[in-house]
């Protein structure tokens, strides 16, 4: 079939919407129309060209909402009219990973979903006969993909996809992180560095575990007001202070954080959020990603006096065991998905979604299909 896709076509050039042919579910795959899709960070950093594992020409796209239109022979957990969101860390219930019941990173699909293939090492999408690569098993920036059935969430329909798409990448990264890879409990202080989707959302996650010192980071100041509505206690920008931030926060929480978060992708940043962290306890979450073949440094002795840094994908959430009660969250209005949509555009104008974003300007720009 056809569909109106945004299309990757080199790395650094904008995006180009085009109708791209699309090819049926094969066996044990989903046909999806997705109906919205956010434009997370990722997608800009595979965009730029310094994602080591990304390929173009491609369909990004990975935080969408849709319905299910066809499924592949042996599909049995969905079928058509179901509502979904298609998941980047799939979850088959199967593999060692799943089965160990200590991480969320199910590897059924990984080796092929990094090489931008369907499971069988083929691709479904193609333009004027040429292949086009998928993207992170998802590829929302095509009003029809097509995905593993491993990697579906079934959510309950009466949820607005405009909305619970966000959950697909940012919101739950975030939130996930403060349950699943930290566990913030009430009273907890909390540094969050980087006050983008990511970040907000791990603010709204600390907050909803009643932490009470929630001090938020960034360099665009612009982000304060934002950060402060959604649970911030403190803003600092690192511009204002002389002194390395992790000095700063020390110094303003009487010793360091319980819990810190990089949510930027800079190395030295992940640094001074280790650095920042309560000495004997504090733990360090690394969220954000960083560019090809940068490294992590930090004196061992940070280490040995009791700080932990660790990271986490997804926040640590198994997409089809775990998202669908995140929508019903957000249904009920635990979790708050209106701050994070400061934009809504058409697919036709998902370039500005990028600008808007590189400019400071956005949190998600919802793209409409
Ligand atoms: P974003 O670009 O919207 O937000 C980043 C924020 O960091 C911006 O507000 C920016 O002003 C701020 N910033 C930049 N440099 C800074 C510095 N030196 N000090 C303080 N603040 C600084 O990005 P996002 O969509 O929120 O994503 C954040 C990161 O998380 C990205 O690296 C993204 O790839 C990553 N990510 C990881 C996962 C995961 O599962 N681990 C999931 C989604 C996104
Ligand atoms: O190796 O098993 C694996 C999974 C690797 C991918 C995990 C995603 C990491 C975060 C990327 C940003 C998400 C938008
Ligand atoms: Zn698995």
């Amino acid at each position: 079939m056809k569909s109106r896709a945004a299309v990757a076509f080199e790395a650094g050039k904008p995006l180009q919407i085009v109708e791209i042919d699309v090819a049926p579910p094969k066996a044990g795959e989903v046909l999806i129309k997705i109906h919205a899709t956010g434009v997370c960070h990722t997608d800009a950093f595979t965009l730029s060209g310094d994602d080591p594992e990304g390929l173009f020409p491609s369909v990004l796209g990975h935080e969408g909402g849709g319905v299910v239109v066809e499924v592949g022979e042996g599909v049995t957990s969905v079928k058509p009219g179901d509502h979904v969101i298609p998941l980047y860390t799939a979850e088959c219930r199967k593999c060692k990973f799943c089965l160990s019941g200590k991480t969320n990173l199910c590897q059924a699909v990984r080796a092929t979903q990094g090489k931008g293939l369907m499971p069988d090492g083929t691709t479904r999408f193609s333009y004027n006969g040429q292949p086009i690569y998928h993207y992170m098993g998802c590829s929302t920036f095509s009003e029809y993909t097509v995905v593993a059935e491993v990697s579906v969430a079934k959510i309950d329909a009466a949820a607005p996809l405009e909305k619970v798409c966000l959950l697909g990448c940012g919101v739950t990264t975030g939130i996930g992180a403060t349950r699943n890879a930290a566990r913030v409990q009430a009273g907890d202080s909390v540094a969050v560095f980087g006050l983008g989707g990511i970040g907000l959302a791990v603010i709204q996650g600390a907050k909803q575990a009643k932490a009470g010192r929630i001090v938020a980071v960034d360099t665009n100041p612009g982000k304060f007001e934002l950060a402060k509505s959604m649970g911030a206690t403190d803003c600092v920008n690192p511009k204002d202070h002389a002194k390395p931030i992790q000095e700063v926060i020390v110094d303003m929480t009487d010793g360091g954080v319980d819990w810190s978060f990089e949510c930027i992708g800079n190395v030295n940043v992940m640094r001074a959020a280790l650095e920042c962290c309560h000495k004997g306890w504090g733990e360090s979450v690394i969220i954000g990603v960083a560019g090809a073949g940068q490294e992590i440094s930090t004196r061992p002795f940070q280490l040995v006096t009791g700080r932990v840094w660790r990271g986490t994908a997804f926040g640590g959430v198994k997409g089809r065991t775990q998202l669908p009660g995140m929508v019903e969250q957000a249904m009920k209005g635990e979790i708050d998905l209106d701050p994070f949509i400061t934009h809504n555009l058409p697919l036709e104008s998902i370039n500005e979604a990028f600008d808007l974003m590189h400019e400071g300007k956005s949190i998600r720009t919802v793209i409409h299909f």
